[in-house]
C-alpha cells in the first residue's frame, strides 16, 4: 500500500540533497573538531559554512550566538532554567509570563521552576486562538519578570502569533524575551533584526533536517549560563562533542528552507487550502483558526461525532498519516490542550485532528487523502449512529 505522510509538524523527511552533504561527515571526516590533528582540522571550514547559513537563514549577526545544540527542547530548557539562575537568583525579578499552549518542554520547565518558588503567569490565547498583546501588557511588571516565553507559532493549530509586537513591548518594558520558533523556519521569514527577540529556539528535524541537532539563538549581550557543563565546546555555552554531521546537515536545511519558502507560501498553502476546502464541504465539520494566520501547512480539523483517535487509526489502516495533536503527547487520553486552551468545548477537544504538509506533498496525494476521509468519517459516523 502506499502511504502518505500528512505528520509533517511533527517531523520532517530529511531532504535527500541535506543527506547527501551529511554522508562524509560519518563515513570519512569523521573527526572530533576538538581534536589537534588533520582528522579534527579538517572539519572546520565545513562547521563554519554550517554556521554561516544558520546565521544567515535567520539573520543573526556576527555578534550574536547560535549555539548547537540537540534539540529544540534542549534549547527551551537552556533559555527557562538559563534564565532562572543568571536572573532570579540575583535580583528581584521573579516571574515568567508564558502561554497555556506552549509545548511541553516549556510549560513542563515552567512547572519545574514553579516547584523552586518563582511564580509562573500561562496566558490564555483569545477566540481566535492567538496571545493578545493587551494582555500581555497587562502581566508584566519591569519590575518582577523575569522572562516573556511565547512561541512563534503553535504546532497543533498553526495559528502564528504576533511576536513582533509582543517581542516590542518587552523590549520596551526591559524584559528578556524567548520565542520557539520551531514551527516557523522554512514556513515564514525569520528574521532577528526585524523582531527583537532575545532568545530563538529551533530544531532542524522539522524542516527537512536531521532529528537530533537545533540551535539556540541568543542576541549578543544577552547572557545565560550552559545547561550542560563541561569541555569548553560552543565557547562554552553548551558541553559535549557537536554533532558535526548534524550541523551540516542543518545548515543545509536551514538554507534550503529559506529557499523554499515562496513554494511553501505559494504551492503547499494552494493544497493545503484545497483539503481544507473539501474537508469544509463535508457535513458538520470545522477547521480551528483562520487560514490567513495559520502556518502555511497545517490544519487542525474536528469531524463531529468522530472522535480524533479513532479516525487517525483508520486513516493509518488506509495508509495515512496524520495526528490528533502533538506527537509528544499522542499516548495520553486528555482532550488536546491547545484545543482545551482555546475554549471550544469537550467535544471538539476531542475531535480534532491535525494535517501538516510539506514540500514534498503532492497534489495526488492530496487527492487520496480527501477520499480516504470521507471513507473513515462517514464509517465512523455510521458506527457511532449504530451505537445511540
Ligand atoms: N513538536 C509535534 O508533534 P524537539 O523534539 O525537541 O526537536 O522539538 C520539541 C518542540 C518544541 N516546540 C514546538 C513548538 C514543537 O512543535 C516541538 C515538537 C512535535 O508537534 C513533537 S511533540
Amino acid at each position: 500500500m502506499e502511504r502518505i505522510y500528512l505528520d509533517n509538524n511533527a517531523t520532517t523527511l530529511v531532504d535527500p540533497r541535506v543527506k547527501d552533504a551529511m554522508e562524509p561527515f560519518f563515513s570519512q571526516m569523521y573527526g572530533n573538531p576538538n581534536s589537534l590533528h588533520s582528522f579534527g582540522s579538517e572539519v572546520h571550514p565545513y562547521m563554519r559554512i554550517a554556521l554561516d547559513r544558520l546565521y544567515a537563514g535567520i539573520n543573526a549577526k556576527d555578534s550574536d550566538d547560535i549555539v548547537i545544540n540537540s534539540c529544540a527542547t534542549e534549547g527551551n530548557n537552556t533559555v527557562i532554567k538559563g534564565v532562572y539562575y543568571e536572573i532570579v537568583r540575583n535580583t528581584k525579578k521573579n516571574e515568567i509570563v508564558t502561554t497555556q499552549v506552549e509545548h511541553p518542554c516549556v510549560i513542563h520547565s515552567c512547572q519545574f521552576l514553579e516547584g523552586l518558588g518563582i511564580k509562573v503567569i500561562y496566558l490564555p490565547v483569545n477566540n481566535d486562538g492567538i496571545v493578545d498583546p493587551d494582555l500581555l501588557k497587562e502581566q508584566i511588571d519591569p519590575d518582577k519578570t523575569a522572562l516573556v516565553s511565547i512561541m512563534w507559532a503553535n504546532n497543533e493549530t498553526g495559528l502564528i502569533f504576533p511576536i513582533k509586537e509582543l517581542a516590542t513591548l518587552c523590549k520596551e518594558n526591559g524584559v528578556l524575551f524567548h520565542t520557539d520558533a520551531v514551527q516557523t523556519i522554512g514556513k515564514l521569514k525569520v528574521d532577528v533584526q526585524d523582531v527583537p527577540v532575545d532568545f530563538l529556539t529551533f530544531s532542524a528535524h522539522k524542516f527537512h533536517g536531521p532529528k537530533g541537532v537545533g540551535g539556540l539563538f541568543i542576541r549578543n549581550g544577552v547572557k545565560v549560563p550552559p545547561l550542560l557543563h563541561g569541555g569548553e565546546q560552543m565557547g562554552g555555552k553548551r558541553a559535549g562533542t557537536i554533532n558535526i554531521a548534524g550541523l551540516i546537515g542543518m545548515g543545509y536545511a536551514m538554507e534550503l528552507a529559506v529557499e523554499y519558502l515562496e513554494y511553501e507560501n505559494t504551492e503547499v498553502r494552494r493544497l493545503r487550502d484545497k483539503m481544507e476546502d473539501a474537508i469544509l464541504s463535508l457535513k458538520d465539520t470545522l477547521v480551528i483558526g483562520a487560514r490567513e494566520i495559520r502556518t502555511p501547512n497545517t490544519i487542525l480539523a474536528s469531524f463531529k461525532g468522530v472522535e480524533g483517535e479513532a479516525l487517525i487509526w483508520d486513516l493509518n489502516q488506509r495508509g495515512i498519516a496524520a495526528s490528533t495533536g502533538s506527537a509528544c503527547a499522542s499516548e495520553s487520553l486528555e482532550p488536546n490542550p491547545t484545543l482545551v486552551a482555546m475554549n471550544i468545548g469537550e467535544e471538539l477537544a476531542h475531535t480534532g485532528i491535525r494535517l501538516s504538509l510539506s514540500r514534498f506533498t503532492t497534489e495526488k496525494e492530496i487527492d487520496l487523502t480527501l477520499l480516504a476521509i470521507q471513507k473513515s468519517v462517514e464509517r465512523l459516523r455510521s458506527i457511532s449512529m449504530s451505537n445511540i
